[in-house]
């Protein structure tokens, strides 16, 4: 008997809950309880850490888990390894439902760093406006650079405010538009923008705004992950369940 445990917080993993839930899989959907209200599942779902990789194991076995799907994003990195010592350890198969990372194309203006660190690093010139577009969980680290005003996109209000000196937090949860991008960058007048490089289309918007309105962009590259199997479509996630 199959039991899927998805590992979510993506745009591809609510996708891939609908599929699920359609085909009448018996499934799990999982939330690291990042924010306070995650968009509702049509899945059975649970919120929170699982205790480690000894507590994904527990989860596993009590669970009877045959199929583990890791469709966290990019840079969710300890889910990712977490998720395929566990299932090396139970015998359960793990497959990641992950999105090709963007592609920087002619028109656009990046400059890569390997790390939010590096961002920092980088942003040791004049003043500017920086669209901070990382989320609430790295902001700490820009403080060094106090000599920009920083645009926040949070998803929530932080329960602490920043430590930055001069910033302007916007509540928004995506997926974004690219008119809601590009009225956003023009009205704040922003002069850069700091992202991770998540690829799919849900934190998109931003790109293609940078690209229309030939702004720079400091572009965060992916944590290197361990070999594991991957699959970039929801199809092939069932085919997979399927076989
Ligand atoms: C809790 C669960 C869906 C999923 C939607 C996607 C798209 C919109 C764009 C910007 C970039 C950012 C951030 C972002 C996007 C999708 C997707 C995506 C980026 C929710 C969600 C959870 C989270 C956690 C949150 C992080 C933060 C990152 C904001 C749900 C809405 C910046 C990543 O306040 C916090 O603690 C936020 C933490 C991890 C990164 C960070 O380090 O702060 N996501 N985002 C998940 C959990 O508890 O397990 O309510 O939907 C999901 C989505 N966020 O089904 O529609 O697929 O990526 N999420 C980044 O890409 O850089 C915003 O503003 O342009
Ligand atoms: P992370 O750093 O890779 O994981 C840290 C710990 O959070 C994990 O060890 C695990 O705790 C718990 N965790 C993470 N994802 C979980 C899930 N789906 N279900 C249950 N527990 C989970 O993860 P993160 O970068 O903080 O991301 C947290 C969540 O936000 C993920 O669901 C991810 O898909 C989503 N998200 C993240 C980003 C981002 O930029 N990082 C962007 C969009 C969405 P235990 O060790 O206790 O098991």
């Amino acid at each position: 008997m199959k039991n899927v445990l998805i590992l979510g917080g993506t745009t591809e993993a609510s996708a891939l809950a609908q599929a699920v839930a359609a085909r009448g899989l018996s499934a799990t959907f999982s939330y690291a309880g990042r924010v306070s209200r995650p968009k509702p599942q049509p899945l059975p779902t649970r919120v929170g850490g699982f205790g480690g990789v000894a507590g994904l194991v527990d989860f596993i076995a009590r669970e009877r888990i045959t199929h583990i799907v890791d469709a966290t994003h990019p840079f969710a990195a300890q889910m990712s390894r977490h998720a395929l010592a566990a299932a090396a350890h139970t015998g359960a198969r793990a497959l990641a439902l992950t999105r090709p990372p963007w592609r920087e194309m002619e028109a656009d203006r990046w400059q890569r760093v390997a790390s939010i660190e590096a961002a920092v690093e980088a942003l040791d010139g004049p003043a500017e406006r920086i669209l901070l577009a990382i989320g609430r969980l790295h902001l700490d680290a820009f403080s060094a650079r106090p000599q920009h005003h920083y645009l926040l996109r949070l998803v929530e209000e932080p329960a602490v405010p920043p430590p930055l000196a001069r910033y302007k937090a916007v509540i928004d949860r995506g997926p974004f538009t690219l008119e809601n991008d590009l009225e956003l960058l023009k009205t704040e007048r922003i002069t850069r923008i700091v992202c991770k490089n998540a690829g799919g289309s849900g934190a998109a918007s931003k790109i293609l705004a940078a690209r229309a309105l030939s702004l720079p962009v400091t572009m965060i590259d992916r944590p290197r992950l361990p070999p594991r199997q991957e699959a970039h479509s929801v199809d092939e996630v069932l085919a997979w369940l399927e076989a």
